[in-house]
């Protein structure tokens, strides 16, 4: 049994994509964001960085991993699925996570940041991380041309993990025009059951725009 700690946005949305499709028990505990939960003692001492996901593995000695690149790294090397075991191909897929993690995953969060939610609207800030998306978008789609996933012939942890943001782009303001094979790849992982149930698990907090807005600034400029 893993226990999941996590709360609706697309860093949490990994892991549940990754159990579901790993077919792994699992035990959701959504964070309450509005109360601040996630920088409560009870939570710092699982992860000490005080953000979603973080997962506790029951059956290995309540193992604790937090970042959601290691938890993925951690269940595909438990499971042995999603990341092939040859050095090269293994290599590859590690490369295209880091990517995520170093590049799509913080550079879309700034643009959200900057265009959604921080108080003042600075057009230069909100022009560099749309930008920097849509260099990252285009770096993508030009690997997914040749590459039915993306990196390779085969999903892996790497898809995993660059779908639930990929697919917010509009929430971002990262065009998608002319990006014919990252669509191509979007459209395709949206018909797998896992990335359905993952992208709903837990399911979104019920809130008015205004009062998500407002939790939201809240976090971003504490
Ligand atoms: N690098 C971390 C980022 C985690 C992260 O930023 N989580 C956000 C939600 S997507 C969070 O917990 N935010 C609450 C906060 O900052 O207090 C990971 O990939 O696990």
């Amino acid at each position: 049994m893993i226990d999941l700690y996590t709360a609706a946005t697309p860093n949490g949305f990994k892991i549940s994509i990754a159990l579901e499709e790993m077919g792994l028990e699992y035990r959701v505990h959504k964070l309450d964001f509005s109360t601040n939960e996630q920088k409560q003692p009870e939570f710092i001492a699982i992860n000490p960085n005080g953000r979603i996901p973080a997962i506790i593995d029951r059956d290995n000695e309540d193992f604790v991993v937090f970042e959601s690149g290691a938890i993925l790294l951690y269940l595909a090397e438990k499971t042995g699925k999603f990341l092939p075991a040859e050095p090269k191909k293994r290599s590859q897929v590690i490369q295209w996570l880091m990517f995520q993690m170093s590049g799509v995953g913080p550079m879309m969060g700034q643009a959200n940041v900057f265009f959604r939610y921080f108080p003042e609207k600075i057009p230069a800030a909100i022009d560099r991380y749309q930008k920097e998306g849509r260099r990252l978008f285009e770096v993508m789609n030009t690997q997914l041309a040749t590459n039915q996933y993306l990196a390779g012939d085969e999903y892996t942890i790497a898809d995993i993990a660059t779908w639930p943001w990929v697919r917010i782009h509009e929430w971002s303001g990262i065009n998608m025009d002319g990006l014919t094979h990252l669509q191509r790849w979007l459209d395709e992982l949206a018909l797998r059951p896992a990335c359905q149930k993952g992208i709903v698990t837990p399911p979104p907090v019920e809130m008015s725009d205004e009062e998500r807005a407002k939790q939201i600034q809240k976090m971003v400029t504490k």
